[in-house]
This record gives structure tokens, C-alpha cells and sequence, in this order.
């Protein structure tokens, strides 16, 4: 199928992003859709990407049953360079389901997901990968807003212009003492010292390494004296700056079956302070005519406690031993009706590399669960009934809290926010969220997915932004005595339900008995 479409559009002379070939095979009837797309439009681009198709599928295609499961776009020979359109050839129609557990059936797919494909090895060379495929996938994104489309290598700036526009990766913030922000930036070509001058509004944004920006503003070529590093004989002077951000309007997909998703997270089985009582509320409801239309459940993370996370956290387990306590939660999960498929990430707590992403538990962990459990890795990009949903545990979130003014642990809402605005889930290298330098950047949000799904902050919420819902799902732990000390209060034993037909969510509260 992928060597079929990309024929169709090499006759065509249209090269094509792996992300966008990706796309394509998602779509209900793919050549269909290809050959719409192209008589559609006159002149197209050279390379197309995601951000050019999307309008397109959101015009048709989108209350079809989703295509059977593609291979998960790994091909690292391919990774880094643009014009893949006819190397690619064989990464292509692999067999699906190459997740364990996770055999194809019609009602969801996995479409990014790093089980199973890992690459890295930490080396330099890994880390000088990773962080071009982020500036690869974030510049594409930034300019494909109007204004940014004419950007210019930093190289290429030249201080005779009056105005110019950059796109780079952030190396280096820097508070200067008149109270600017000095920012240094880089991209294929070079480093950029940008001075972001504390009168304008500008200077009230919070900037994160290895977030990717773009700017407007001008070279100069004189030094201002504030003593920052002079690259090429000059600093750039911004006036506007643009993130990869969300468009604002954009259709959601809907399901054309009337299916449910119930939303959770942080069950942390073995734990002492673990839920029993509300979590047999919860399944009863599962059983119940309540639940008669949920045919999925997500865990965001957190499956188990896990062993020594924390200091003295032997002190709040229940089951100290690390293959007991998926056993526990295989014994936990057991009256979930098999007709419903429950994907199963890890979190910070679980038996996996602590380095994101992370892949799904191993093989010896699954004993005893059914096979209507898949074993995801975290983060996980998947469709379920042709809605996609990009599920990610949330540890960044302890980054954020620390770093954007404003996010708190109390709201999990302004966090997923950061993420989106710079369609990144981890931002910054060397922070508490530890990074594995895969040969792509499976922390960035592309394409967008229609449901953002994270836990770690053990609190329930729902917000709706265009086009994308983001849910933090609640936990099954009651405040830990470690809890209690860093002053975090959570909102545990609530579900968050939503209809992937009508996008409806509720949220189903089972922490006290029901009158
Ligand atoms: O994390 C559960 C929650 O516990 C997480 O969202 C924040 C809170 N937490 C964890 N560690 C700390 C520290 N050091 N300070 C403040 N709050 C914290 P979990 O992954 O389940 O342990
Ligand atoms: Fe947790
Ligand atoms: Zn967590």
C-alpha cells in the first residue's frame, strides 16, 4: 500500500515527510484519499507534510473505521534527512501488531509508539540525532504559520536587513542584569545570541530549553554592552516570537461507532495506601448497564508502586516484591468484561527504563492478565474507532511545575497547555524527567491527536482547547505519607469517561459509597 501511494505522488513529483506518508496510510481508502487530495489542489509543495493533509481528512474519511494497523513509522536508516520519499520503500506494510498483546483488531491501532524500536545507546551521536529530528519536526510545524514561512537560516541573517525572521532550538536562557532575557539559539547553520528586551510583552514568556521558536526581528551588528556573547559580530532584537502551538480552529475527530473510553491513571498496585474499596465500586459499575458502551480503558502510568522510587517508600508497600505487584494488578483487572480492551502504560513507578520514552512493561510482567490487555509504552499515540488519542504518563509535569510560573500541582490543566503550546510533552534535556535520545523525538506532540491523555499529578480534569480534549486522569492512592510531607493532595478514585461518537465526557466519582 505505502509504495503505491508514494508512486502516485512521485508521478506526481511530490516528495512526501515520513509523518505525512504515515497519515495517508491511516486514512480509510489511502489511494483514494491521495488522488482526492492531489486533483484538489493545484499547486502543491514540494515535500507535503501532515500539517498540508489534515485539512483534507477532515473533510472526509473521518467517521470511516480506521485502516487496519500500520507498522509504527520506525526506520532509522531514514530518520534526519527530508526527501525519504523513495528510500522508505519496505519500512512500510510490516506486519501490524507488533506490540505484544497487541494483535490488530478493527477498533484501534497503534500508530507511534517506541516498544519494541528503541535505538539508542546514549551516545553523542544519539543525543545530535534526537535533537535534530525535534528541530526537523518543530521548525516544520512553525513554519507552516503564515509569518514564519520565509525564515532564514541563522547563517544566512545578515545584518543589512531590516527584518528577518529565525527559527531555532533553545541552548541557553539567560535573565541579563538591566532585566532582559538573552537567549541562545541554534539550528543547522549556527547560534544566535536573541535579545528579548524587557519592555516588551515578550519579556513575560517563559522560555525552556530545547523548546524550538521562531522569531521576527532584526541582526544587529554593533554590541549593546550588556556584556552577552556577540555571535557573528551581532545580536538579533526581537519584536515577535512564534511557537509551534495548536491552530485555532481544528475539526475534532468523532467515532462512528458509539463507543466509550473510561480514562485512568495511577493505579499503583501494591501500594499500602491503594484504593480497595473505591476500586470495587469501580469495577461493579464496569459490570453495570452503566457501563454497557465502554469498549476501552486507558491507564496513563503508575500500574504498580514499584520498589525503592522514592526514599523509604518500603515503609507504604503492601507487596514488596516487583512481579507480586503486577500480579496484583492482573488479580485487580480480573473482572473487567473481556469485551473491553484496556491499555496498559507504564509510569514513573513501573518496571521499565526511567528514561523517556519508555517501552511497555516486559514480557515477564503480563502473567495472568487476558488477551484483552495491550501493553503500551509511554508516551503512546493510538486510534481507537478512528479517534486518536496521544497518552502519556506526565512526569514532565514535576519540570513544569518547578519552571512556568502559574503550574501547580493542584491544576493538571496549565501543564498540558505548556505542553501543547510547544507540542512538546518533555521539553528539556537534564531535567527530573530523564530523555533517551531515540533517532526520533517521540516526546513531540505531531501530529496532534484529538484527546490528550496524562495522570502522574493523581487529579482529575477535563478541559476541551480546538480541537484537542485534555483529560488528566485521577489515581487510586490515597495521599501517601510522602505525599504529605511535599504538601501534594490528591483527587483520587474518579474516571473520566468519553463518547468517542458525541465527545462527551463525564467523570464518575467512586470514592464514596453511592447513596
Ligand atoms: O507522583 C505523584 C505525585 O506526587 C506527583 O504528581 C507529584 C507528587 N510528587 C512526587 N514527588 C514530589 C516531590 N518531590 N515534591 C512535590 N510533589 C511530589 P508519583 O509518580 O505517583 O510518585
Ligand atoms: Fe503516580
Ligand atoms: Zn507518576
Amino acid at each position: 500500500m505505502r509504495e503505491k501511494v508514494l508512486k502516485i505522488l512521485l508521478d506526481h513529483g511530490t516528495l512526501i515527510e515520513p509523518e505525512a506518508a504515515d497519515f495517508i496510510l491511516k486514512q480509510g481508502d489511502p489511494v483514494g484519499f491521495i488522488n482526492n487530495f492531489l486533483e484538489g489542489r493545484g499547486n502543491q509543495p514540494l515535500i507535503l507534510t501532515v500539517d498540508d493533509l489534515v485539512p483534507a481528512a477532515s473533510l472526509g474519511n473521518l467517521d470511516r473505521p480506521p485502516a487496519p494497523a500500520q507498522a509504527v513509522r520506525e526506520n532509522p536508516q531514514t530518520q534526519g534527512t527530508l526527501q525519504t520519499a523513495t528510500s522508505e520503500n519496505g519500512a512500510v506494510d510490516a506486519p501490524p501488531g507488533k506490540l505484544a498483546g497487541g494483535k490488530t483488531e478493527p477498533g484501534y491501532h497503534i500508530i507511534s509508539d517506541v516498544t519494541g524500536s528503541s535505538t539508542c545507546n546514549g551516545s553523542i551521536e544519539n543525543f545530535t540525532q534526537y535533537f535534530r529530528d525535534r528541530f526537523r519536526v518543530l521548525r516544520r510545524i512553525i513554519r507552516s504559520h503564515a509569518e514564519m514561512g520565509a525564515s532564514v537560516k541563522i547563517a544566512a541573517l545578515d545584518a543589512q536587513d531590516r527584518e528577518a525572521r529565525v527559527i531555532g532550538m533553545v541552548m541557553d536562557v539567560n535573565k541579563t542584569k538591566n532585566g532582559h532575557i538573552g537567549l541562545t539559539i541554534e539550528d543547522d547553520t549556527g547560534e544566535l545570541y536573541v535579545l528579548i528586551h524587557k519592555d516588551t510583552e515578550l519579556v513575560k514568556e517563559t522560555y525552556l530549553k530545547d523548546e524550538v521558536l521562531g522569531f521576527t526581528g532584526r541582526l544587529s551588528s554593533g554590541r549593546s554592552g550588556n556584556g552577552s556573547p556577540d555571535k557573528k559580530g551581532g545580536m538579533f532584537i526581537a519584536s515577535a516570537m512564534r511557537r509551534p502551538g495548536i491552530p485555532a480552529i481544528r475539526e475534532q475527530r468523532r467515532s462512528s461507532e458509539d463507543a466509550e473510553v473510561v480514562f485512568m491513571s495511577d493505579i499503583h498496585a501494591g501500594s499500602s495506601h491503594f484504593l480497595a474499596e473505591p476500586w470495587l465500586r469501580f469495577m461493579e459499575w464496569l459490570n453495570s448497564p452503566q457501563a454497557a458502551k465502554v469498549d476501552y480503558i486507558v491507564v496513563a502510568g503508575d500500574l504498580v508502586d514499584g520498589i525503592g522510587v522514592y526514599p523509604n517508600q518500603e515503609e507504604e508497600l503492601q507487596i514488596h516484591d516487583i512481579y507480586m505487584q503486577y500480579g496484583e494488578l492482573a488479580r485487580l483487572m480480573a473482572p473487567v468484561p473481556e469485551r473491553i480492551r484496556v491499555f496498559l502504560q507504564p509510569g514513573n513507578h513501573d518496571a521499565v527504563r526511567p528514561a523517556e520514552p519508555q517501552p511497555a512493561i516486559q514480557e515477564k510482567f503480563r502473567k495472568g492478565f487476558g488477551p484483552n490487555f495491550t501493553f503500551i509504552g509511554n508516551p503512546c499515540h493510538f486510534a481507537l474507532a478512528g479517534v486518536e488519542i496521544l497518552s502519556y504518563h506526565g512526569k514532565s509535569i514535576d519540570d513544569l511545575v518547578g519552571q512556568v510560573p502559574g503550574v501547580t500541582y493542584l491544576d493538571p490543566i496549565p501543564p498540558m497547555h505548556e505542553m501543547l503550546k510547544r507540542r512538546l510533552l518533555t521539553v528539556s534535556y537534564g531535567g527530573k524527567t530523564p530523555l533517551a535520545p531515540e533517532a526520533r523525538d517521540y516526546m513531540a506532540i505531531n501530529p496532534l491527536p484529538d484527546i490528550l491523555v496524562t495522570g502522574h499529578v493523581h487529579r482529575a480534569a477535563i478541559h476541551r482547547t480546538s480541537g484537542t480534549t485534555l483529560i488528566n486522569a485521577s489515581a487510586w492512592q490515597s495521599q501517601t505519607p510522602f505525599q504529605k510531607t511535599h504538601n501534594f493532595n490528591p483527587d483520587p478514585a474518579k474516571i473520566i469517561v468519553v463518547n468517542l461518537k458525541t465527545g462527551r465526557c463525564r467523570m464518575v466519582d467512586f470514592l464514596s459509597p453511592a447513596e
